[in-house]
C-alpha cells in the first residue's frame, strides 16, 4: 500500500454540537480544534501525501470526520449512506470531490435501506473488514461487499458490541501488525495478525493511522506510542483531544488513498 492523496475537511464552529457518547468530556473548543487540525495536516504532509482540504460545513457538525461518508479503495470509491440522520447529507457534500479523482464507473453508492459509515471499514490489503454497528446495518454490508467483489476485492462482517465504529477499537498498521483494544482482542477474525494489545486505559490510542511507513499516534497514549515504535515504525504524534470529545479520532479525520 502507498497513499498519494488525502482528503480532509476543516471543522466548523458547529463541531461543538457534534454527536457524542461522552458529554462528560465537555464540548470541543473550536480554536483549539482548528489548531489540532492544522497539526494533523502538517503530519500527513510529512508522510508524503497530497492533501486536499475542503471548507467547513456549518450545517453538518460532524462533517470534519470525512472518513464516514466515503470509502476509497485502490479500485474505486464507495459513497456511503451514513447511519446517523444528522450526518446523512454529508455524502452529497463529499461526492463532487471524490469525482475529481474517479470517473463514473469507479464511483458506487450504498443506498437505503442499507446504511454504512466508513469508520466501520478497515482495509487490510484487498480485504475489507466491515463492522456491523449502530451506524452500519446488514443490508449496507451486503451492498458494500457486492461492490467490492465486482472490483475483485473482498469483505467480511465483524459484529460490534461496544464501540461506535470498527476502527474505534482496531486498526491495521500494514506488515501484518494490528492494534487491538477491548472487544477486538479476542475476536477470531483477527487471530491471524500480529496483534498489539492496547490497554484499557489507553483504548482511544488504538485509533492510529499508517501513512506510507509512518504511523501517526494520538498524543497522550505512551504505551501505544512505545508499542508502535517497538514494531520499527517511524511515528508522528498529533493531539486530537478536542475531537475525542465528540468520539472522533485520527482515522475519522481523513480519507487516505
Ligand atoms: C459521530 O458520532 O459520527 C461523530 N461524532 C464521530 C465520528 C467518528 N468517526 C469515525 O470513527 N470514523
Amino acid at each position: 500500500t502507498k497513499f498519494t492523496n488525502v482528503i480532509v475537511r476543516k471543522p466548523g464552529k458547529s463541531l461543538c454540537n457534534g454527536i457524542t457518547s461522552a458529554p462528560e468530556l465537555g464540548q470541543p473548543i473550536y480554536e483549539r480544534a482548528v489548531e489540532e487540525h492544522d497539526d494533523y495536516i502538517a503530519a500527513l504532509k510529512q508522510c508524503g501525501v497530497e492533501v486536499t482540504e475542503l471548507p467547513a460545513l456549518e450545517e453538518y457538525p460532524d462533517s470534519c470526520f470525512v472518513e464516514d461518508p466515503a470509502v476509497i479503495t485502490r479500485c474505486g470509491a464507495i459513497i456511503t449512506n451514513p447511519g446517523a440522520d444528522s450526518r446523512n447529507g454529508e455524502k452529497d457534500e463529499i461526492e463532487p470531490t471524490i469525482r475529481q479523482f474517479f470517473d463514473d464507473e469507479h464511483v458506487k453508492h450504498i443506498v437505503a435501506p442499507g446504511t454504512l459509515d466508513g469508520g466501520d471499514v478497515m482495509m487490510v490489503g484487498d480485504h475489507f473488514y466491515v463492522g456491523r454497528s449502530a451506524r452500519t446495518n446488514e443490508e449496507g454490508i451486503r451492498q458494500f461487499i457486492e461492490i467490492l467483489e465486482g472490483w475483485g476485492l473482498e469483505g467480511s462482517e465483524v459484529p460490534l458490541e461496544e464501540v461506535l465504529h470498527l476502527k474505534t477499537g482496531v486498526n491495521y498498521l500494514e506488515d501484518g501488525n494490528m492494534l487491538v483494544s477491548g472487544e477486538f482482542i479476542e475476536k477470531p477474525d483477527f487471530a491471524q495478525y500480529n496483534k498489539v494489545v492496547v490497554p484499557e486505559d489507553e483504548a482511544y490510542g488504538a485509533n492510529c493511522i499508517w501513512v506510507n511507513g509512518t504511523v501517526i499516534v494520538p498524543e497522550g497514549y505512551p504505551t501505544v506510542l512505545k508499542a508502535v515504535q517497538d514494531l520499527g515504525y517511524k511515528t508522528l504524534v498529533v493531539d486530537t483531544s478536542e475531537y475525542r470529545k465528540v468520539d472522533g479520532g485520527l482515522s475519522c479525520l481523513s480519507l487516505r488513498f
